[in-house]
Formats: structure tokens, C-alpha cells, sequence
């Protein structure tokens, strides 16, 4: 049943759209949705809201947020469902960046023969995937984002045999390998690109949105992640449509050509023996048709003007289903999908078992505390990213599986969003990575998480090389910020700060290279390197170790139930994994004070804990333990 003005809070509360979108207005407003939806106001009538506040903008948003309730007519899985043993499901995830991971030849930057030189060092940490980011032929505007040939591999990290050698080296230690599938748009220096812009007969036209200007100005009003809008001028009153720099043009999904391509882009590299893809901003391939001009208010809400017309577009189940059938299922290719917007309920509907879309997503909704973006310089919360993971868990039925991570290349790091001072740094660490190996779900681990690396420190523009944050430097020196100011924004949400290289030991530049790093090394690398980090047991690197160690024993850190214990206490975060006679507990105090413990287990009990000297009842800063509770 379609909703309407005329419907209840409650019932716009039932649908998926609808529940993600409260959900998140909630955490904006800091309410929770069960105010929203007490007997009173869940019997609210839209009309009756949006006449109480009488705004034209208020009349706007509510048409166009009752059409995204609407656009989706599926429901997810609720009930109770036997879970699917699959490897992904049991792999530790580690993220390569492959130009800050480890450079073979000094030129500065990390390649595919680094990759392969330190393959035994992560086997040994207990890694069983890799996920490289884009290593194809790029002109590299938005780091390998922008590719020009989905075929070639990039000069600067090696040649095509260098990534046969990487994919057999990887298998042979029974690890397995995914690459980034580029393929909301291509780089403007693509071959089809070029061919659609110089032959107003090309068949490659149709393969992008070219479109006439509207009054002189661009097609409509959507705005690029990257500043400014998402149109560039190709011609006299000709603009192509580009939803991230100026040179990643947006690729036509509704002309079945382009999505023939992109299933032989998947077919070409699953031949070649990978195991599978992470999708990029793979929620943003269908846009509405017609390309009408986004809601002013939306807009204003998330700055991304447009978004609500292809963030989850009418076609996007079809696409998915398509690819998944045609490129993806042959080969058991596994498949994660990066789903910026996309909240709890509809990211089940593109992943549950049986409908045959993705594996996994990746949701974003956790990695800022609501109300805050995050170019803010604000402290984060941990208790919001305890709250939204039990939020996550107690959500799933046995047809759903979800991705567990907390940092990547598109964010500063999660340990010094929540700690400014950096003294808590390692202790944090081991919070987290605690929280991604013994929840229930696949983790992905960000090279430099497993040695605690911390935020840049960058001291200037002069050190940043994102593309985002130069934009967005220009944008708010342009509106009259001083460059100052614009830096210390910068500083605070820059990309870059995930993107600085891997400290390998003590020696120059952390040992990454022998050349002039691409982008600078942080001086955290003297004690958040891997080499002193093996040797000390107390390092996070152990920890990480120990803690993957753990999840091999027995599978019941990875398909056993999850248990919350105390939801409510602040700063506490404690919950059982059981499977038959196998118990685990995990306990962590998530504050830097002193904290009595809730429950009263023996010390005798914990196999892993992340102080020396753990005393029975208090728990230290961020003191983690876990607890073997099972009947042996
Ligand atoms: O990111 C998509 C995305 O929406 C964000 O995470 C993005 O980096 C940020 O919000 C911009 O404001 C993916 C890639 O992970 C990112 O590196 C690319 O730049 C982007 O797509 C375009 O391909």
C-alpha cells in the first residue's frame, strides 16, 4: 500500500524508505524514534505536520519524501532463518591503498610488487581478503576514481603480469583478492567519452548524460560531491553530468550497452582469477528519469543538491539483479557494495539472501555522530557507534549479513574523530578493531588500523593532494574564508589523513620508500610501525593478531548469537557470542576514566585482555577483555 498525505507517522514508519529516513531525522533531532512514534504522534497524520508548520519548504520536502517512501515497494526479511555458511561471511577484510602501502622501485609511491613483497606479513596477521583500491589506468584526478582504460593496469604500479603474479601469489596462501569496480562513471579521458563528445552521431553519445543547458545555465541543479555543480560545459549549451569531479563523467545505466560493458569488465577480471569486486557508489547508477531538479530543502538538509533522484534510484534493484546474474554468479564472485545514504532497511533489501543483489554494503551512517559532518571539528561519540552497531545487530535475521568497519580511505581515522589527543590512540585501537572482529558480521580492516595509526599532521595546503579538499580549500577561500580557516576545515574531515603511507619500521618515511613519499608521512611512524609492533605483545598489531587468532578457534565469533549485556550504561559496551556449549564475553570500558565493572566475571575466565594486569572489578581507559565462558 502506497502512502500518502493523508497517512500516519507510524505508517510511513512501516515502510523501509520511510524508516531509514525518521531513523536518521531522529538522530539528527538526538530524539529516538520511539518519541516519534508514541501513541500521540505516530498517529500524526503528514498533512496535519505539514500544516502545523506551514512552510512552503515543509509542503515541498513531504512530496518528495513521500515519493522515495513510495519508490520502494519491496519489505525485508524479518523473521527467523537458518544462516548460510560462506567465506565471505568468515574472512578478515584488509584494505590496501595501493599507493601508500609499499613502493618496490623509490619512485615515491606503493605498487603491486610492494603488495606482493609483504603478503607473508599480513598472512601472518591471520588476513584472509584483500581489497585493493583502483589500480587501473587513470589520469588520477580522484585517485584511480577516474579510470581511462578498465583493462590496463596503471604504469606506475606495476604491468598486467605483475597483477597475474599478485592474484596466484595471494591464492597460494589460501588468501583471497578483490579489486574496485569503478563504474558510476569514467574519467573523461575514457575512450567512449572522448568518442561521445567528438561525433554527435557516436553510439558512445547515449553511454553518458550529455544534455542541453536550461536558460544558459546547467541541465538542472544537482551539485557535485567535489564543489560546484554536477555539470561541466562540453559544448556550446552542452553540459555533461558528473555527480563527482569534473573528470568522472556519470555513465548512462538505462542504455543497455553500457551495462553489457560493465558486466565484460567483471567477466574480464574474474577470468583473470579475482574473487571478487567492491562496487563504488554503486547505489548512485540510476537516476530518475527526466533529471528533474533536486528538493531545495533536501539539498540544504545534506548539501549533495539532486541526491534523493539516484541515491537509490527506480532501477537500481534491476541493474544489480542483472550484473549479480550475468558477470557476478558464473564465477561465485562475491560482491560489496559502497552505498553512501543508503540506511538499515533498504541496505537489506540490496543484500538479503535470495534476492540475488549484493553480498554486502557498505553504510555510512555510523562514521559521524548525528548533527555533525565531517569536515566539522568536533569530538565523536563512541557511545553513537556502540548504539548504531547494536541497532545493526539486533536487525538481522538469518538472511541478512552485514560489513563491520569504522575506518577507510575516504575518512579520517574513527580513533581520532573520538580522541583529540592522540594519548588514548593504541588503547582506542584495540576498541575498535575488539568491536570489528567479534561482532557479528564481515570486517574490514584499513591498512595502519592494525599499528594504531593516527590522523596527519599536515601543517598546511601545501601537504594535502585529495582532490575534495582542494576543491573545497578553493570554494571557501573564494567565499572570503582566510586560508587559514579554510585549513583548519580542511584539517579537520581531508581525506588525506587515511591516505598517508604504512609505517613498515623506524627507518626513513617509515620504510615505505626509498624515494621522495607522494604524500607526506606522519611522525607516528616511529612507534606505529609494524616492526616494532611485532615484537612487543602489547601492541596493537598483537592484539589484532590474538584477536583473529581467536575467531579461528571456533566458529562462534562468527555465526554465533549475539548477546547485549547493560545497553543502556554510557561508556560500557559488553556482549556474549554464543554457539551451543561456546560462550564468549566481551567487555570494553568506552571512556578514558576509571569504570566499575557491571558484571562479575573471575579473572580466570579472560583470554585476552588488553592491560597487563587486569584487576577483577574496575576497568581501566578503554579497557577491553574477553572471556571464555563455555562449557568445556
Ligand atoms: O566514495 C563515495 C562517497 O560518496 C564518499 O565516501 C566520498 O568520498 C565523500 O563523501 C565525498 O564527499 C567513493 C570512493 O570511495 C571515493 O574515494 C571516490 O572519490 C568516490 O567514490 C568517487 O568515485
Amino acid at each position: 500500500m502506497k502512502v500518502s498525505k493523508d497517512s500516519k507517522l507510524k505508517d510511513i514508519y512501516s515502510k523501509p524508505v520511510g524508516k531509514d529516513i525518521i531513523d536518521k531525522l531522529s538522530m539528527q533531532l538526538g530524539v529516538s524514534p520511539k518519541l516519534l512514534l508514541n501513541p500521540v504522534t505516530g498517529n500524526l497524520r503528514l498533512s496535519f505536520i505539514e500544516r502545523l508548520s506551514g512552510k512552503k519548504s515543509v509542503r515541498n520536502f513531504m512530496t518528495d519524501f513521500l515519493e522515495m517512501v513510495n519508490s520502494e515497494p519491496g519489505v525485508p526479511f524479518h523473521g527467523k532463518s537458518e544462516i548460510h555458511e560462506k567465506w565471505w561471511k568468515e574472512a578478515v577484510f584488509y584494505q590496501i591503498y595501493p599507493s601508500s602501502f609499499c613502493d618496490s622501485d623509490g619512485d615515491g609511491e606503493g605498487d603491486l610488487k610492494g603488495i606482493l613483497s609483504k603478503l607473508d606479513i599480513l598472512k601472518d596477521l591471520g588476513v584472509d581478503a584483500l581489497w585493493l583500491n583502483p589500480v587501473y589506468d587513470s589520469p588520477w584526478d580522484d585517485n584511480g576514481y577516474d579510470i581511462r582504460d578498465y583493462r590496463k593496469i596503471h604504469e606506475k604500479f606495476g604491468t598486467m603480469e605483475d597483477m597475474g603474479k599478485l592474484i596466484n601469489e595471494v591464492h597460494k596462501r589460501d588468501m583471497r583478492i578483490i579489486m574496485d569496480l569503478v563504474v558510476n562513471h569514467t574519467s573523461d579521458e575514457h575512450e567512449w567519452f572522448k568518442k561521445a563528445l567528438s561525433d554527435k552521431d557516436s553510439p558512445y553519445r547515449d553511454y553518458y548524460f550529455i544534455r542541453p543547458g536550461k536558460e544558459g545555465k546547467e541541465p538542472n541543479n544537482w551539485k557535485s560531491f567535489f564543489s560546484g555543480p554536477a555539470w561541466k560545459k562540453v559544448g556550446e549549451d552542452e553540459y555533461a553530468m558528473h555527480i563527482f569531479s569534473e573528470k568522472q563523467m556519470d555513465l548512462n545505466w538505462d542504455n543497455e550497452a553500457v551495462r553489457k560493458e560493465v558486466t565484460d569488465i567483471v567477466r574480464f577480471w574474474m577470468d583473470k582469477g579475482v574473487d571478487g569486486f567492491r562496487l563504488d557508489v554503486i547505489n548512485f547508477i540510476s537516476k530518475k528519469p527526466g533529471l528533474p531538479d533536486g528538493n531545495e530543502t533536501i539539498g540544504e538538509l545534506i548539501n549533495y543538491t539532486g541526491l534523493e533522484h539516484y541515491y537509490y534510484g527506480p532501477n537500481l534493484h534491476r541493474y544489480l539483479r542483472e550484473l549479480k546474474e550475468k558477470a557476478f554468479d558464473p564465477y561465485g564472485g562475491f560482491a560489496v557494495g559502497e552505498t553512501p545514504g543508503v540506511g538499515i532497511e533498504a541496505g537489506k533489501l540490496l543484500t538479503q539472501e535470495g534476492r540475488g543483489e549484493l553480498d554486502l554494503i557498505f553504510g555510512f551512517d555510523h562514521l559521524e555522530t548525528p548533527g555533525h559532518t565531517r569536515m566539522e571539528d568536533y569530538v565523536y561519540d563512541i557511545n553513537y557507534l556502540k548504539d548504531y552497531f547494536i541497532r545493526l545487530e539486533e536487525g538481522m535475521s538469518g538472511k541478512d549479513w552485514i560489513s563491520i568497519f569504522t575506518d577507510n580511505h575516504d575518512n579520517p581515522r574513527m580513533i581520532s574523530k573520538i580522541d583529540h589527543t592522540g594519548l588514548y590512540s593504541d588503547k582506542l585501537s584495540k576498541v575498535i578493531l575488539t568491536m570489528l572482529l567479534t561482532l557479528k558480521g564481515t570486517p574490514f580492516i584499513f591498512q595502519g588500523q592494525e599499528t594504531g595509526r593516527k590522523n596527519a599532521d599536515f601543517k598546511d595546503i601545501g601537504d594535502i593532494r585529495d582532490i575534495e579538499s582542494l576543491n573545497l580549500y578553493k570554494e571557501l577561500t573564494g567565499k572570503g574564508k582566510s586560508s587559514e580557516e579554510a585549513f583548519r576545515v580542511i584539517l579537520s574531515g581531508t581525506r588525506d589523513h587515511a591516505r598517508i603511507p604504512i609505517a613498515w619500521n623506524e627507518s626513513e618515511n617509515g620504510g615505505f620508500t626509498e624515494g621522495q613519499p607522494w604524500i607526506k608521512q606522519s611522525m607516528d611512524y616511529k612507534d606505529n610501525n609494524v616492526e616494532k609492533q611485532m615484537k612487543d605483545p602489547y601492541s596493537v598489531w598483537n592484539w589484532t593478531k590474538n584477536l583473529i587468532n581467536l575467531r579461528k578457534q571456533d566458529k562462534t565469533l562468527i555465526y554465533g548469537d549475539v548477546v547485549f549485556h547493560n545497553k543502556d550504561k554510557k561508556n560500557w559496551f559488553s556482549y556474549e557470542r554464543i554457539s551451543g556449549n561456546s560462550k564468549y564475553l566481551i567487555e570494553m570500558n568506552l571512556s578514558n576514566k576509571m569504570m566499575r565493572r557491571p558484571l562479575n566475571i573471575p579473572l580466570d575466565r579472560i583470554i585476552l585482555s588488553s592491560e597487563k594486569n587486569p584487576e577483577r572489578n574496575i576497568f581501566r581507559p578503554y579497557e577491553v577483555r574477553i572471556s571464555d565462558l563455555g562449557q568445556k
